[in-house]
């Protein structure tokens, strides 16, 4: 009885790890191609890209921008599960043992295959992680098989064998990262932009602590994308090609890029995903030649019918849609090289992307991108525009409530409120904070940068009573014009709202 179940136990190890080494094989043979095409990243992309938007909303509220990999560890669950399933399968029947694992490569190879742009040659990762599992599962299988020797000396060749699995695992999965990350050095120098952005005043970084920063660090800036591994573009093979509805096609290197006029803005960008109060919005100086130039260069046939679009293309083939007029009027919409004085970093979309100012970053941002086709709403559907989202997607103004945290206790006496604002296209004139459901007053601004940046605020606010407190703040915009109350949620066009947070004083 206690035999049975050990071997069992044994069973399911073998296929968790013979899966396990396979899988490491392939993540390692994925690095050194192209490690989107890795069995586990292939499948995982290929969820991401057939879960409904209503899942995908509730992951990101659920899990914010862990979403992805809590999706990964769910990949690795489900392909751990079966993996065991295999090896107690293999028990009394190694091939069919086998078997399962030949139908878990089918599933990848098929995840490989259906990507955008994928090549025959993409399901290298996934042959080879197949080779690798099968042959551990043999292997295995043999080692553990009992001998008519003595107990523990079987036992000590299958805790040797299955250790040394583990280990070679580990190995394939540390020498993958370490081959992605010594590829991703980024050695491109960019020319001053003429003329260059004014530079950023100091803000109210200092003067009110817990303040969102004037301007996001590359570092810290958000990021949204469908990419589960981070796009490692060469900027020497880098294209973009500028076709569709226009006289004039044509395609434009990284090099012939540079030698371009370069202009530089200070614009905040905004992802439709983002809560009221949340934190998907970041400030940065994007360098980049404006595409107004080089649309212009391509000559639009017939630019006054309605219904124009240019619909982008990144280098795996995500698509984002943006209004013609958005990229040709003087808003100074940008193919960006640069971001605050230094090139894209990949996850913001080295070598090249898009800057629209106004329009939430699935409507005008593109990064890692590669074309753009000039054609109309009716002919072209963008990725999230098959899901449901809006095209017309101006970013709706709202103030944010950086400090006190929630639910923070603060002591008595003068309590520093502050926070952020944004209005693209329309600029902050003002934020306005209610406190205890009070009347509305206005809020200190910080400097004014231009109409597509943020703006900070802060109210000093004598406390009353100890206990608890509710502070509500809202943006006042353009032409005095006040942020809306009504509450929406991000699917399909963006929050909004008044933020609303309740703190301690004591
Ligand atoms: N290629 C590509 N570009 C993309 C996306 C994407 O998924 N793929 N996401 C867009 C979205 S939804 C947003 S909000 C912005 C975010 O840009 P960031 O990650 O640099 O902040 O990129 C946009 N550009
Ligand atoms: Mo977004």
């Amino acid at each position: 009885m206690t035999d049975e179940r050990l071997s069992r136990i044994r069973a399911a190890l073998i296929g968790l790890l013979s899966v396990g080494v396979g899988l490491a094989a392939g993540q390692l043979v994925g690095a050194l191609r192209n490690p989107a095409t890795s069995p586990v990243l292939a499948v995982g992309s290929a969820v991401i890209d057939r879960t409904p938007t209503s899942l995908k909303d509730w992951a990101i509220r659920t899990f914010g921008s862990n979403d992805k990999p809590v999706l990964l560890a769910s990949v690795v669950v489900a392909v751990l599960v079966v993996a065991a399933a295999s090896g107690l399968l293999a028990r009394s029947r190694p091939w069919l043992g086998a078997a399962v694992q030949v139908a878990m490569l089918v599933v990848a190879g098929y995840a490989v295959l259906t990507r955008p742009f994928a090549a025959a040659s993409d399901l290298v990762p996934t042959v080879c992680a197949g080779a690798v599992s099968i042959a551990a599962l043999f292997v295995l299988l043999r080692l553990a098989a009992p001998s008519p020797g003595p107990q523990g000396a079987s036992r000590r060749t299958f805790v040797a064998a299955a250790g040394g699995t583990a280990a070679l695992a580990a190995l394939g999965v540390a020498s993958g990262r370490a081959i992605t990350d010594s590829r991703s050095a980024i050695d491109v120098k960019l020319p001053a932009a003429d003329p260059a952005a004014p530079a950023l005043p100091a803000g109210l970084d200092e003067t009110v602590p817990g303040v969102t920063p004037l301007r996001t660090p590359n570092s810290s800036f958000y990021r949204v994308d469908t990419e589960l591994s981070v796009p490692n573009l060469s900027a020497s093979d880098w294209k973009l090609t500028i076709d569709g509805d226009v006289e004039n096609p044509y395609t434009i290197s990284f090099s012939e890029l540079l030698r371009r006029p370069l202009t530089e803005r200070n614009i905040t960008i905004t992802c439709v995903s983002n809560e009221v109060g949340g934190k998907y919005a970041g400030g940065a100086t994007w360098r980049g030649v404006l595409l107004k130039d080089l649309l212009a260069e391509a000559r639009v046939k017939n630019p006054d019918r309605p219904d124009l679009q240019v619909l982008s293309t990144s280098f795996n083939g995500f698509t984002i849609s943006t209004p013609l007029g958005a990229m040709t009027d003087d808003r100074g919409a940008m193919l960006a090289i640069g971001m605050n004085g230094a090139p894209l970093p990949r996850e913001h979309g080295f070598p090249a992307r898009l800057i629209t100012p106004g329009l939430y970053g699935m409507l005008g941002c593109t990064k890692w991108v590669t074309r753009l086709t000039v054609t109309t709403y009716a002919d072209r559907k963008a990725y999230w525009t098959k899901r449901g989202w809006t095209t017309d997607g101006e970013i709706k103004p709202t103030a944010r409530i950086d400090v006190p945290a929630g639910l923070a206790t603060v002591k008595p006496g003068r309590v520093l409120i502050g926070g952020t604002a944004w209005a693209q296209r329309r600029g902050v004139v003002g934020v306005q904070v209610s406190i205890d459901g009070g009347p509305w007053t206005a809020a200190t601004l910080g400097p004014d940068v231009n109409v597509d940046y943020w703006r900070q605020w802060y109210y000093a606010w004598q406390s009353s009573w100890p206990g608890q407190h509710s502070v509500r703040a809202r943006v006042v915009y353009g032409d005095n014009e006040i942020q809306t109350s009504a509450r929406a949620g991000v699917f399909p066009s963006g929050s909004s709202g008044i933020e609303e947070r309740v703190f301690l004083v004591g």
